[in-house]
């Protein structure tokens, strides 16, 4: 596999400042179109092994309906691995929140089958036992997602709101959220081509359309945060769950950095 992944994106300040003002951005070609044609088979063989073998991976899963999901991909294979720990997304990441280095919270791939539901309005950080507000995650088709075929929607600015009440992806949160969204700012969603990806923040209120197209829409997911993070006590039960399966034998207090939480990028 011709992959070169320690090679810099150039992303300019006013990408930066954008993503600090907006919690979001598009960027385009972050991953070349032969980079994602090499690991894309391999991530979707494993997506389908695993539906098919019906594991839930330690975690609640209710999301069965808007797309199958499954976590930590880069164990299962070398190629993997290579591309989720690529240092040129981890930089991004780092450069677009404006810390020194990231780490690895854990990767999802993200299958929505053609008529898979719409994914809720809702906010990562919910789930997520990380004390800090430098969480992002990198959200990357591997095949040309348009609207119709459930790309994401962001709503403008809503990073820094933070008078939403803390809801888990469901009816409850959609009904919710499309209520305090009447009164926000602009939505945003776009189209991508295989290899472009968005960045939100883990605080930003975001959905995804349903998969109206005949094909499935396949995408990974690359979820970092600041490293110097420490582990809080769990306050609901996603946080402990996810706690336990994304860092293994670590307790709160602890910095979050567990075997399965490599540092992909550091300036020092
Ligand atoms: O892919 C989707 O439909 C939702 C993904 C999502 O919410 C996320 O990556 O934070």
């Amino acid at each position: 596999m011709n992959q070169s992944f320690s090679t810099t994106y150039s992303l300019s300040q006013n990408q930066v400042g954008q993503y600090q003002r907006d919690g979001h951005i598009l960027l385009e070609n972050v991953a070349s179109k032969d980079e994602v044609d090499a690991v894309r088979p391999l991530i979707v063989g494993i997506v389908d092994e695993t539906a098919k073998a019906g594991e839930t991976q330690g975690r609640i899963s209710d999301y069965s309906k808007m797309f199958t999901q499954i976590t930590n991909v880069w164990r299962r294979d070398a190629s993997i691995k290579e591309f989720i720990h690529a240092r040129r997304f981890a930089h991004i990441a780092a450069d677009l929140m404006g810390v020194k280095g990231v780490r690895l919270y854990h990767d999802q791939a993200l299958v929505k089958e053609p008529g898979g539901k719409p994914t809720p309005w809702h906010q990562d950080y919910y789930y997520w036992p990380l004390a800090t507000e430098h969480t992002i995650t990198m959200w990357m088709p591997l095949v040309d997602v348009t609207r119709e075929m459930g790309s994401m929607s962001f709503v403008q600015g809503s990073h820094v709101d933070s008078a939403f009440e803390q809801l888990p992806i469901s009816a409850t949160s959609q009904e919710y959220f499309e209520r305090v969204i009447k009164n926000l700012r602009k939505i945003c969603s776009y189209s991508l081509i295989a290899g472009d990806a968005t960045f939100h923040s883990g605080r930003a209120l975001h959905a995804a359309h349903a998969n109206a197209s005949n094909r499935r829409r396949e995408v990974i997911a690359i979820i970092y945060y600041a490293d110097g993070t420490r582990i809080p006590e769990p306050d609901n039960q996603h946080r402990k769950v996810d706690m336990e399966v994304f860092h293994p034998g670590q307790k709160p207090g602890e910095l979050a950095a567990s075997e399965l939480n490599p540092l992909l990028f550091s300036r020092l």
